[in-house]
């Protein structure tokens, strides 16, 4: 008995070295951060789009210590045009994060995404023994749960919603709306990161399914399906133990050495959800607001290249990088650039310096299914201060964590001053009142819960249930 864990993503994707020879690089994103570590402990089967590589379809990882299959399915180039960039980017994601304006529902792309959807399915039921597991991840992969429980109906099929899930009125603007719920509703648990998005989904299966609902049940036929907020932990340890080491220690020292100015961070996808350009114009307002502050802070953004295909997100970064321009333009003096921006992933120990190092870290998405640089910002600061969007899921868990309204420039930019203002002990409290409740609700403890519920105790195998 096995996990197999279904991800549009790759955990690992090949890239061809000067030698050339294949090196397996871990992919930046949620997805991998969380379930990289158990798939490494236990084993078992990831199947994947391989988007580059397509000649590679079954390979051991990680590379020095092989403890999971990765089954790499390679997409036509029409799929990954309609599937890809088309219905799971171009309709799902902007519509579960609330941008209906940039939602389109083409009728070629939700044939493709079905198409695609079945290829995944199928790929799982080919490598699955009797008693495996199914977990399926995310908002590309919503009708493979359906799929599966066809053809096999007695199977344990969880399912992890990784976005927001919206308010009814703005899911029922889907036109394929039960589709979408059916296919779900194939899993036995469906975790979701807040309550709310519970909530929502529920009242999309009584309201678009006539079904009956329950607080976080949905009966299907004979079958009741678990509907529950399970907002997924770091590996609070590990964030720990990196952010206080000598290296971190140095490294963070050395890059305020090299600012000479109070820092605040920000790490983001270059994504049009993650709120880069209102965050940058609240920075601008701050230093108009705020002469003295000029020449003392500097604002780093780390913006993850993500999506560089679609237009949409070509235009986000030229809006993003004319607003630094501007910003360092206007403002810059005497050796000070105001804004340093970054296009480019960090490797894990340089973020952890930079976490480490951070006066304050600016986490503003416009809309966030829960964000996890939140978390690993508070599991590593000693003495920053975390400014967390209303409209992140993670804002429910970091109650010590100043909530701030991306929409609001003008607020914004007064309680970046108050957050560069704050008493050391003060922002200590806080640190210590959020890494309490990180490490009650770990990644560990995420993961093995959902596996272990979905599972059912009794016929877990053994390794699973200690985590
Ligand atoms: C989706 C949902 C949800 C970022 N920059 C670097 C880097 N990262 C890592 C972070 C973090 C992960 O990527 C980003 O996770 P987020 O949660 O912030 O955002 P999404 O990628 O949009 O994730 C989100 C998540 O899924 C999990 O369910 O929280 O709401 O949108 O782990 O550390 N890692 C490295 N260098 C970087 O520069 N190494």
């Amino acid at each position: 008995m096995a996990v197999i864990v279904l991800s549009n993503r790759e955990p690992y994707a090949p890239r061809t070295g000067p030698d050339g020879r294949v090196h397996w690089t871990a992919s930046i994103g949620g997805l991998t951060t969380a379930l990289d570590p158990v798939m490494q402990r236990e084993g078992g089967t990831w199947i994947a789009w391989a988007e580059t590589h397509p000649e590679l379809r079954t390979v051991h990882l990680p590379e020095a210590r092989p403890r999971y299959r990765v089954e790499r399915l390679p997409l036509a180039e029409d799929d990954v045009r309609l599937f890809y960039h088309g219905f799971a980017n171009g309709a799902l994601w902007p519509m579960s994060h609330y941008f209906l304006e940039r939602a389109q529902y083409r009728r070629e792309e939700w044939d493709a995404y079905r198409r695609v959807n079945e290829t995944f399915a199928q790929a799982a039921l080919d490598c699955a023994q009797d008693g495996d597991v199914f977990w399926v991840h995310d908002y590309q992969l919503a009708l493979v749960p359906g799929l599966i429980r066809r053809a096999r109906p007695e199977a344990r099929i969880g399912f992890f919603w990784h976005i927001p899930w919206p308010a009814q009125d703005v899911f029922r603007t889907l036109p394929w709306d039960r589709e979408l719920l059916e296919g779900l509703l194939g899993a036995d648990l469906i975790g979701m990161h807040t309550a709310a998005y519970t909530r929502h989904f529920l009242e999309a299966c009584a309201r678009t399914l006539g079904a009956e609902t329950d607080v976080g049940t949905v009966r299907v036929g004979a079958r009741t399906v678990r509907v529950e907020a399970r907002p997924i932990g770091i590996d609070v340890a590990t964030f720990e133990t990196l952010a206080s080491s000598p290296v971190t220690a140095e490294r963070a020292q050395r890059l305020r050495d090299n600012l000479r100015t109070l820092m605040l961070l920000c790490v983001d996808r270059l994504d049009y959800t993650k709120g880069i350009p209102e965050r940058l114009a609240a920075f601008g307002t701050f230093l108009e607001r705020h002469p003295a502050a000029r020449g003392r802070v500097t604002l780093v953004q780390v913006a993850v290249p993500s999506r560089e295909r679609a237009p949409a997100y070509r235009h986000l970064r030229t809006q993003v990088e004319g607003l630094v321009g501007r910003i360092n333009g206007q403002f810059s003096r005497d050796g000070w650039t105001p804004v340093h921006y970054i296009y480019r992933g960090l490797d894990r120990e340089e973020l952890v310096a930079h976490y480490r190092a951070a006066d304050a870290m600016l986490v503003t998405p416009l809309r966030d299914g829960l964000n996890l640089v939140a978390k690993e910002f508070a599991a590593s600061s000693q003495d920053g201060v975390l400014l967390l969007s209303r409209f992140a899921g993670a804002v429910d868990e970091l109650p010590g964590a100043i909530e701030v309204n991306p929409y609001d420039v003008d607020g914004l930019s007064a309680t970046l001053m108050r957050a560069l203002r704050m008493p050391l002990e003060e922002k200590k409290a806080r640190l210590a009142q959020m890494r309490q409740a990180l490490r009650r609700h770990d990644l560990r403890a995420w993961t093995a819960d959902f596996l272990r519920d979905l599972a059912g105790v009794a016929a877990l195998p053994g390794p699973l249930v200690q985590l």
